[in-house]
């Protein structure tokens, strides 16, 4: 058992060597339906989050999000190692929130732009095709620029009411989720208070896929409720 980038021990999987599927390098496309998100504020002990982001792929996540928009960027970047080096070994996808500097610093496979982030299109001038570019949209119109800017996917909400609603406003609702995927072709991921008893609503408006932050990260067995996520969105 080893100690990733100073992180404890205890926090590496026992049996990870049953657990790995060896893979090639992956084509960068939205290929996937959960999109979890980091947030450590959710826990009180920042090795509850390190845990939490091990059980999050044991279930067979394939694609995470660090998303720790008030961590000074050389905390960021050691949290983006230690994530680049566990999601590899589970051959899994890492998109940095924000920092194109940092997702490409440590190698990861995408970076997702928020409202006030640089424009998709600025952002393949650096990065070329070396990174997925997804996207947060608020409502149809931001959307639709997204796409025109190059985005790869996009996410779109907040469709229900969310813990923190201050943060990111009122809920849109689940038709403003339908308008966008009858505008939009690339992929796009409902967000904002999605819980297991959403999903198939917000399926059966378009959404190719959802993300999400407090279901996942809240939840008292996390590893079970990630694969019931991915059970439902099959
Ligand atoms: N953008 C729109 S809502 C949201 C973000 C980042 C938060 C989603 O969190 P939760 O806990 O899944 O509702």
């Amino acid at each position: 058992m080893k100690s990733v980038n100073g992180k404890p021990s205890s926090v590496t999987p026992r049996n990870k060597k049953d657990q790995i599927q060896i893979s090639g390098p992956q084509p960068l496309t939205a290929d996937f339906k959960l999109y979890p998100i980091t947030d450590r504020n959710v826990f009180s002990a920042q090795c509850s989050m390190y845990l939490a982001i091990e059980s999050i792929l044991e279930a067979g996540v394939n694609t995470i999000q660090l998303r720790e928009k008030d961590l000074p960027v050389r905390e960021l970047f050691d949290m983006a190692v230690w994530m680049r080096e566990l999601t590899r070994e589970y051959g899994a996808k890492l998109i940095i929130n924000d920092r194109v500097d940092v997702a490409l610093s440590v190698e990861a496979d995408g970076v997702h732009l928020g409202r006030n982030g640089i424009p998709a299109d600025a952002v393949r001038k650096i990065s070329g095709d070396k990174l997925l570019l997804g996207v947060s949209a608020h409502n149809l119109e931001e959307a639709v620029l997204a796409e025109r800017d190059g985005a790869d996917f996009i996410t779109v909400g907040p469709i229900y009411e969310t813990p923190s609603k201050l943060k990111y406003g009122e809920p849109i609702g689940i038709d403003a989720l339908r308008k966008v995927k009858s505008r939009i072709s690339i992929p796009v991921f409902a967000i904002g208070g999605i819980k297991l008893d959403k999903v198939n609503e917000v399926r059966e408006a378009g959404a190719d896929g959802i993300a999400v932050i407090s279901a996942i990260l809240k939840a008292e067995n996390i590893k079970k409720t990630t694969e019931e996520f991915l059970r439902l969105l099959k």
